[in-house]
């Protein structure tokens, strides 16, 4: 994807489930115009879920993702209807596909309940009507049993796509105030600087993504964004005219910048913007907590969001092992999970370190803390334990008090 395209974790994710054959992949196909899967009369075409991300109008960004059929069959076909599930977990717009001959069966039941149970929004849609478009009855049925907007559509011919897209624009989530960057921190005209090192780690003739979606954040509040280097820092303090409403600085240079920056103002990291902004701070507050009750012989999961190129000195691999056998002083078994693959039983764990998730939808990270949740098992990402274990923390969550307030407890 290009750097000025919109961030994969901020598209909305929409997910195309149904039994084989009903026709899934072409109809993602006539809804996005492009050849993104293959479509065949062989049942069972689709094998694993293929994820696309796009323009979709009137929506704007999305994910699209088509998966295989939920009626497979066989050890191997379980294993599909399995990974089906799981996109679940990702999804913010469902559509459940049917055909007139299918109708709203065993299969369909079981998905609807399963997105009913994660409260998304979803409607069914009949495919194939140049075939048979299903009796007004039958369409009614499907609308009682389903109790949500049946579309009728071909994707064959195209007709009732444009209307299908129009109700995704209406179905997909709005943009939820509660959840923002700094936003909510600041009010209009209110002076935030932000404090991005440029070093040999910085990408060459950028700023990375969390730094350019603050930024953006900012401006969006109808607030100020002054950018410094650390070194520029006290120049830029002492050039403003009156104190900023916050300092944000990258985690690296925290000790550098938190001597320059006067007691009384708030000072945070990326990291935690970016903690709280995708996942719950409290909660991971309290995993990094649970470093100081950690044994020998305890075994650590650290998961990351995507498979990206380890360095040498590769954090999850290296750094974050390193650093927590040297703080807890305790012989740690450290265990890796990387991309889509999250353990389902995590209890084995006395620990998960998080990535920041920055490919992870919102969704997703909230599934992931559920799932440490359901199993008691303490979580914490990245960002929060280097706060934590470099004892900066407290004053990282000088702006979010109920976080603050568990590390008084
Ligand atoms: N006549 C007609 N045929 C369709 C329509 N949509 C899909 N088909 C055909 O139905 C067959 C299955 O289509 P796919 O899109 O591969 O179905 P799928 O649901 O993705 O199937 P799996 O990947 O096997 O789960 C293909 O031969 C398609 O050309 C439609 O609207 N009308
Ligand atoms: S923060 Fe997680 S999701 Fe983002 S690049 Fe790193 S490993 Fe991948
Ligand atoms: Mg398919």
């Amino acid at each position: 994807m290009s750097l000025n395209a919109t961030p994969r974790g901020e598209r909305v994710h929409i997910a195309i489930f149904g039994r084989r054959n009903v026709g899934k992949s072409r109809l993602i196909n006539a809804l996005t115009g492009q050849e993104v899967s293959i479509v065949s009369d062989v049942k069972g075409t689709t094998t694993d879920p293929v994820t696309k991300a796009m323009e979709l109008l009137p929506l704007g960004p999305i994910v699209i993702i088509d998966t295989p059929g939920l009626d497979d069959e066989g050890a191997l076909g379980a294993l599909r209807v399995q990974r089906t599930r799981d996109v679940l977990n990702r999804t913010d717009v469902a559509l459940l596909v049917t055909d007139a001959d299918g109708g709203f069966g065993a299969c369909e039941r079981e998905l609807a309940a399963a997105v009913r149970e994660k409260k998304l929004p979803w409607a069914v849609v009949v495919n194939k009507a140049d075939l048979a478009a299903p009796a007004e009855a039958a369409r009614r049925e499907i609308a009682t049993q389903a109790q949500v907007p049946v579309h009728v559509v071909s994707a064959a011919t195209g007709a009732g796509v444009e209307d299908l897209k129009l109700a995704l624009a209406r179905l997909a989530p709005e943009d939820d105030d509660k959840f923002r960057i700094v936003g909510d921190l600041l009010r209009p005209a209110d002076v935030v600087v932000l404090v991005t090192p440029i070093d040999k780690a910085a990408p060459k003739g950028r700023l990375i993504l969390p730094q350019q979606q603050t930024i953006r954040d900012v401006l969006e509040a109808d607030a100020i964004a002054v950018v410094t280097k650390e070194f520029e820092l006290r120049e830029t303090l002492a050039s403003l005219g009156r104190p900023p409403r916050l300092v944000v600085t990258d985690s690296q240079v925290f000790a550098k910048v938190a001597a320059d920056v006067p007691p009384d103002v708030w000072l945070t990291s990326f990291s935690i913007l970016f903690a709280r902004y995708k996942g719950d701070l409290a909660e991971l507050v309290r995993g990094a907590q649970a470093v100081e009750k950690l044994q020998d012989g305890d075994r650590i999961l650290v998961a990351e969001g995507c498979t990206h190129h380890r360095q040498s000195d590769d954090i999850g691999t290296v750094k974050i092992p390193r650093w927590l056998r040297h703080y807890a002083g305790k012989e740690l078994v450290f265990e890796h999970a990387a991309g889509l693959k999250y353990p389902r039983a995590l209890n084995e764990y006395a620990l998960v370190v998080h990535c920041g998730g920055c490919m992870l939808n919102r969704r997703e990270m909230h599934w992931r803390l559920a799932q440490a949740r359901a199993s008691g098992v303490p979580i914490v990402n990245y960002g929060v334990l280097i706060a934590y274990l470099q004892g900066i923390l407290p004053r990282c969550l000088a702006p979010f008090p109920d976080a603050a307030q568990l590390l008084d407890g």
